[in-house]
Order: structure tokens, then C-alpha cells, then sequence
């Protein structure tokens, strides 16, 4: 089943205007923050900009750790503007609303919510205008978004199904005759499902559905596992919709994921005013993705992430005209502060590859899914080498030594088909050079296990891109190719 927006694109949450629909999601310690996507159908998405692309919107320092950062936004359409509430879960952030007209930017400087507790901000109005939050747990303030100014004390809402951990994802919605509060629970690991209640007014009190959960994969051969965190949508036609997360976890046992949590879609049907959900609609299947990125342009696409920050000293296409430029700062891909630049890896199967230009210092291709988990093939002083962090271990795996000047990295990752025994891993990754006449010269290959949410921890996915760990290093193209 292939979602409709794959890779590290978790707690989505969508609205429509008109015929178009716009869709954000997470975007924890990289930068710019909160991908911003369009779709006539629910099913193509195209990502048209990054709500936070300022450092006065986003700004995250080497202290913020992987998987923190900005979490779960809520999109919401109303009186003519875009509004957009998020976390920031580090230092100095909290709950805050963005604005926009139109929803490819430019979105507004914050909006601080210094009075709303908790994550999982949603938004929503009622006829006479006032606005609600309301967050994990499930609490609900009375604000005025455009101030940022909280009325009164929160109020208990309903904490879900009884028993169940993390009542959380909390969407409220005028649908008919009722308002209904959307929830995720039972955490965001295998047990995770989607309930619902529903009240006559927006504060309660809420009633839960007979039915609940509504949607969960919990304990279900469903190849994708994880499914919660939704946002409803009518379409024009008068039909529902639900986006949600998912993952796909592949190996043996337990399974492990290495794309993050990604977008799924599926149909919604009501009975006695309640909603039903349906099977997960497919993604687009009819396309291979090939990506080519000659840093011709000013700007970096906007699928392009870096760590915590992008600054121009640090990473430019203006010095080396047709050349990404990095400047090292930290000492390579361990560094929280390490200067990178990449995508999110987005199919099971894919190569990557770059023509890169170590004269000047040292650097490579990585495959990241944070400081501690990590492989990478680096360029330096006439050697390539294949390094692997998994854990508090690191090491050099391979190493040859490689003609000076410009030459061309390789990651190679593929699905695993078929298993050794219960502990195979997801996929391999293979790291090599390639030779002056095409051929693929590998140095290493490394079972992908390693570099999952389930030995990791956290919330994000795979992450692959260039950095530079010493002096100054230079990128004529990089180009991500699905195999699968
Ligand atoms: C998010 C929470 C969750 O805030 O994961 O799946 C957290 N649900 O709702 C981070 O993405």
C-alpha cells in the first residue's frame, strides 16, 4: 500500500478551499519547518513551500534534540486567511499560530499562545466567532488566535476510550447537526487507532461512538501498522475523507520502519451520525520518481531539509555558481550542529547519488536518521570511507583510497524480499564510488535495521543528504531515484 505522501510526513492534517486542498505536517528538528502540500484529489500531492522558513518563525539550536522541535500542526480555512497552530516542543516555543493568505507563503511571524498548554493544537470557530484550542489530553481553551490571548481556565474535554494511553491529535469539527472531537490514542506505536465523540456544543459534553475505535491496524496483518493522528475532509462531491499517519514496517520480528510515519488517505462514510472508515486508498503508483538537483537556482527546492538551521554561511548555491556549497561547522554527522542538506528518503527501494568536490575539506552523502544513528560515505585527501553510527558505537567500515579531485558517491538502498530468519533486517544500504565508466564500485554493505524507529527511537524517518564535516565542500548534483 503506498501512502499518498511517503517518506517523514506524520501527523497530517488537511483543509480545502474551494476545489484545492492544502495539507500540512511535522517537521521536528529540521529546517524550514512544516511542509506545506496541494492537491486537487487527495491522492497527488505536490509540496508548494515550508510554512516556517524564518529564522523569526523557526528557530532551533543545536540543544534541540532529534524528534523535538515542531510538532502536529492543525490547518484550518476561515474569514478569507490560512491559520496554522504548532508546536514547538523546545526551548522558548510552546503552542503559536501562523497566518497566510495564500497557504505557498508568505506565512505570518508567530503568534505565541503563552497561555495554552500541551501539544496537538487544533483550531476551530463556532458561529459566534470564538474561537477554540484545543490540545492533547483532550483540553480546550477559549482564544483568540490573533492575539494570541487565552479566556479563562481549560476545560477537561474527554480523555478517550477508557484504559487507552495518549488521548492526543485532537481535531474538533461542525459537521451537521453536531460537533464531533476526533482523537488519536493508544500512543503512536502499533497500538495506535482513532476514536471519536460527539456533543451539541463545541465544549461538550461529548458523547463517544458506540464503535470506537473508528480506525486502528492494532494487531492486524495489515502491511501498514501505526494508523491514528487524523484530519477529516469534505470533498466538493459531498464525500468524506480521512488523512492519517501509517507506517510500513518490513524485516522479521518485531518489524521495523525506516520512512518515518508517512501521509495515508481513506474514505469515509456516516451512519447514525457516525463515521465510518474504509479501506486505505493507494497513492499514486503510476509514476517512478526520478529527482536531479543541479543547484542552478538560487533556492533549494522546498523538499530540501537541513539540521536546526540553514544559514547562508553556512550553505549556499551562490559561491560556486551550479554548486551547492557547504561549510563545515561540528565535526560530521554525530554533531548536532553538523551542516547538512537532504531529503527525505521516500521509497523502500532507492539510489542516491552525488558528484562532489572534496579539494577543500571533507564530506559526503548520509543517511540519517539522527546523530546516533547514521551511515555515510565521505570523501577526503584522495580516500573514500563508509562510516556507521548505530548507537554509542561508531566506526570507519570501509575504506580505498580514490584518484584527487571531483568524483561520485552512491547510496544504494533495497527492500528486503525475502528473509534470512526471523531478525533480517528491513533493507540493505550500500555504499560505493562510482567509477569513471559507470560501473558501481561498493565499499560496504549494511543492514538497514539500524537506521529505524524501532531501534532509534522517536518520531522521524530516514533523511538522506549531503553534508560537510571539515572545511569546505562542494556538490555539483545530487539525484534520489525510487527503485521500487
Ligand atoms: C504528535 C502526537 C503524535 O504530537 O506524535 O502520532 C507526536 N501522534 O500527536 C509527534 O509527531
Amino acid at each position: 500500500m503506498i501512502p499518498v505522501i511517503p517518506g517523514m510526513h506524520p501527523d497530517p492534517s488537511v483543509c480545502r478551499v474551494g476545489e484545492d486542498y492544502y495539507l500540512v505536517c511535522s517537521s521536528f528538528e529540521y529546517f524550514p519547518g512544516i511542509p506545506v502540500f496541494h492537491s486537487r484529489d487527495l491522492v497527488r500531492w505536490k509540496q508548494i513551500g515550508n510554512a516556517l522558513e524564518r529564522p523569526s518563525q523557526l528557530c532551533l539550536t543545536a540543544d534541540t534534540p532529534s524528534s523535538a522541535g515542531i510538532y502536529a500542526p492543525t490547518l484550518r480555512h476561515h474569514d478569507g486567511r490560512f491559520w496554522l497552530v504548532v508546536t514547538n516542543v523546545s526551548h522558548g516555543g510552546g503552542n503559536m499560530v501562523f497566518t497566510a493568505t495564500d497557504p505557498d507563503g508568505p506565512w505570518s511571524d508567530p503568534i505565541p499562545l503563552p497561555g495554552v498548554g500541551g501539544i496537538d493544537p487544533d483550531l476551530a470557530w463556532d458561529d459566534d466567532g470564538i474561537c477554540w484550542c484545543t490540545v492533547a489530553g483532550v483540553h480546550q481553551y477559549r482564544i483568540d488566535p490573533a492575539t494570541g490571548e487565552t479566556f479563562g481556565e481549560p476545560r477537561r474535554l474527554w480523555s478517550g476510550t477508557p484504559g487507552a494511553k495518549a488521548p492526543e491529535a485532537p481535531h474538533l469539527y461542525r459537521i451537521g447537526g453536531h460537533w464531533y472531537l476526533l482523537i488519536a490514542e493508544g500512543g503512536t506505536e502499533r497500538g495506535h487507532g482513532v476514536s471519536i465523540a460527539r456533543s451539541s456544543s463545541p465544549d461538550g459534553p461529548f458523547e463517544p461512538c458506540p464503535a470506537n475505535p473508528i480506525l486502528s491496524h492494532r494487531g492486524t496483518n495489515e502491511p501498514v501498522q501505526n494508523t491514528g493522528h487524523a484530519d477529516l475532509v469534505q470533498s466538493p462531491d459531498g464525500t468524506w475523507w480521512m488523512v492519517l499517519l501509517g507506517v510500513r514496517p518490513g524485516g522479521g520480528t518485531p518489524g521495523w520502519h525506516v520512512l518515518g510515519r508517512e501521509t495515508f488517505l481513506a474514505p469515509v462514510t456516516w451512519t447514525d451520525g457516525w463515521p465510518i472508515v474504509g479501506e486505505l486508498s493507494p497513492g499514486p503508483s503510476d509514476s517512478v520518481v526520478v529527482e536531479r538537483d543541479d543547484f542552478d537556482l538560487a533556492d533549494l527546492p522546498p523538499h530540501w531539509i537541513s539540521l536546526r538551521d540553514r544559514l547562508e554561511q553556512h550553505c549556499t548555491t551562490k559561491e560556486r555558481p551550479g554548486w551547492l556549497t557547504l561549510h563545515a561547522r561540528g565535526s560530521g554527522m554525530d554533531d548536532p550542529a553538523v551542516v547538512f542538506a537532504g531529503r527525505r528518503q521516500q521509497h523502500l527501494s532507492c539510489l542516491a547519488r552525488t558528484l562532489l568536490d572534496p579539494a577543500q575539506g571533507r564530506g559526503g552523502l548520509a543517511v540519517r536518521l539522527d546523530e546516533d544513528h547514521h551511515y555515510e560515505i565521505e570523501a577526503a585527501h584522495g580516500e573514500v570511507r563508509v562510516l556507521a553510527r548505530i548507537g554509542p558505537v561508531g566506526t570507519v567500515v570501509a575504506a580505498r583510497p580514490v584518484p584527487e579531485g571531483p568524483l561520485v558517491l552512491v547510496v544504494r538502498v533495497d527492500e528486503a524480499r525475502t528473509l534470512r530468519d526471523a531478525r533480517s533486517g528491513p533493507d540493505t544500504l550500500s555504499f560505493g564510488v562510482e567509477e569513471p565508466d559507470g560501473t558501481f564500485a561498493e565499499l560496504a554493505t549494511l543492514d538497514g535495521k539500524y537506521l529505524s524507529t524501532e531501534v532509534a527511537g522517536g518520531f522521524t524517518g530516514r533523511v538522506i543528504g549531503l553534508y560537510a564535516a571539515a572545511g569546505t565542500v562542494h556538490f555539483d548534483w545530487f539525484e534520489y531515484q525510487q527503485l521500487n
